[in-house]
């Protein structure tokens, strides 16, 4: 291994300019989420002024949103949150599949990292247990990666 070069991104959010991405529907557990990515986004040095929230309807309209977000270079990241809940939709499936397509598609067509910080369970109990309860918080941890893959993206652009 000491031969090799590893190239890995700081979690560093200095000088990021974040903006996220917010779904309005279900937005007991997106608010808990938002909260989550913005103290980790604090926490890492990132600073308010730095950092855009964009409010949708629901995980459907992420999508336009994040192209019209990284066609504009005004971020250095994107954090996407929202929840899909089986529960309340015969379309789950539909609609967490295309706003997953759409993050992806998003972040590799414009080189922009975009951290994927949407639910996707069953119940809204499961939704509230990963939005800052028992299993952490998934806008935490999406604006985590964001951070550490612009980070990367730097590195990897010197
Ligand atoms: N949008 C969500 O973000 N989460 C959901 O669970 C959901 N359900 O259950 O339907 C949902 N639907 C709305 C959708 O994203 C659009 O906003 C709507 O269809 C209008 O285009």
């Amino acid at each position: 291994m000491q031969n090799i070069t590893t190239i890995r991104g700081d979690l560093d959010a200095r000088d990021l300019r974040v903006g996220i991405v917010a779904a309005r529907f279900n937005e007991l557990v997106v608010e808990s989420l938002i909260k989550g990515a913005l103290e980790t986004l604090r926490s890492h040095g990132g600073s308010d002024k730095d950092i855009t929230l964009v409010r949708v309807p629901g995980a459907i309209e992420m999508g336009l949103a994040l192209e019209k977000m990284a066609a504009s270079r005004k971020y250095d990241a994107i954090v996407a949150l929202g929840a899909v809940i089986r529960g309340a939709t015969p379309h789950f499936d539909f609609v967490a599949g295309e706003c997953a397509k759409a993050i992806g598609q998003v972040s590799t067509r414009h080189g922009v990292p975009v951290g994927f910080g949407v639910l996707t369970v069953d119940t809204i109990e499961q939704a509230l247990e990963r939005a800052g309860s028992k299993a952490g918080n998934k806008g935490a941890d999406a604006a985590l990666a964001a951070i550490e893959m612009a980070s990367l993206l730097r590195k990897l652009e010197a």
